[in-house]
């Protein structure tokens, strides 16, 4: 059985438990684009980096953002002191074509099924605290990595699962709450996938998701 499929019955069992659904819900409508690109040349308001807790760069997606924003971000990111996991801090995009970045951590995936649990809603918390920040800085659009599914190991189909599910309820709440007299700045919403496999499964999660909404 390979990793993606491993924890399907967890998914469905635990996952809307662990994180979260509204009920009574009004059909909403949010465009979620799933394309395959390195996410340092997206032209969109704010990229999401997936580093770590003392945001100093490392490898994988991380490293690939800091190389091509320049050592001016990685004096930016010092002035900040950390983040913790399911936080997010804003800098600027220095030579990248997005304004801003946003740093956030993702959690280690474990063996360990209480530590599953809550790296299921540290994870849930990472694509909330982003579009809290694009939000709050009247961004219009942003582009999200695969958070934690590299380097730190988490599901790949359960990990798209949630963030798919993370961002509809976070729309779905913000268009609740706000929408209808403030508007809401945020809407183009990109996951930027750098394996066809992670295009084929986010592709897929979106159908569910919407499916399991109507
Ligand atoms: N554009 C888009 N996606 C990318 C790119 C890119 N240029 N490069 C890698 N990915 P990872 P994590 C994908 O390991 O699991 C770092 O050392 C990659 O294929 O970057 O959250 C940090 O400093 C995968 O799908 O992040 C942390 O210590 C996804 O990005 C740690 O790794 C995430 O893989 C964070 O681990």
């Amino acid at each position: 059985m390979d990793k993606t499929n491993q924890y399907d019955e967890t998914i469905n069992n635990d996952l809307f438990s662990t994180i979260g659904r509204e009920t009574n819900e009004p059909s909403i409508s949010i465009d979620i684009n799933i394309l395959k690109d390195d996410i340092t040349k997206r032209e969109v308001d704010i990229i999401v980096n997936a580093g770590h807790e003392d945001l100093t760069g490392g490898g994988g997606v991380d490293g690939a953002i800091h190389k091509a924003a320049g050592h001016q971000l990685l004096g930016e990111c010092l002035n900040l002191y950390g983040c913790g996991e399911g936080e997010a801090r804003l800098t600027g995009g220095y030579n990248l074509p997005a304004k801003y970045i946003i740093h956030t951590v993702g959690p280690i995936w474990s063996p360990n099924k209480e530590k599953q649990e809550q790296a299921k809603r540290v994870l849930s918390n990472c694509y909330k605290s982003c579009l809290e920040i694009a939000e709050r800085q009247g961004m219009k659009s942003i582009a999200f990595p695969c958070i934690s599914t590299g380097a730190f190991c988490f599901p790949k189909k359960l990990a798209a699962q949630i963030a798919i599910h993370t961002i509809y309820e976070w729309f779905h709440r913000y268009i609740g709450n706000i929408k209808n007299t403030e508007g809401c700045y945020l809407d183009v919403v990109e996951i930027v996938c750098f394996s066809d496999e992670d295009v084929d499964i986010y592709e897929q999660v979106v159908k569910d998701e919407e499916a399991s909404r109507f």
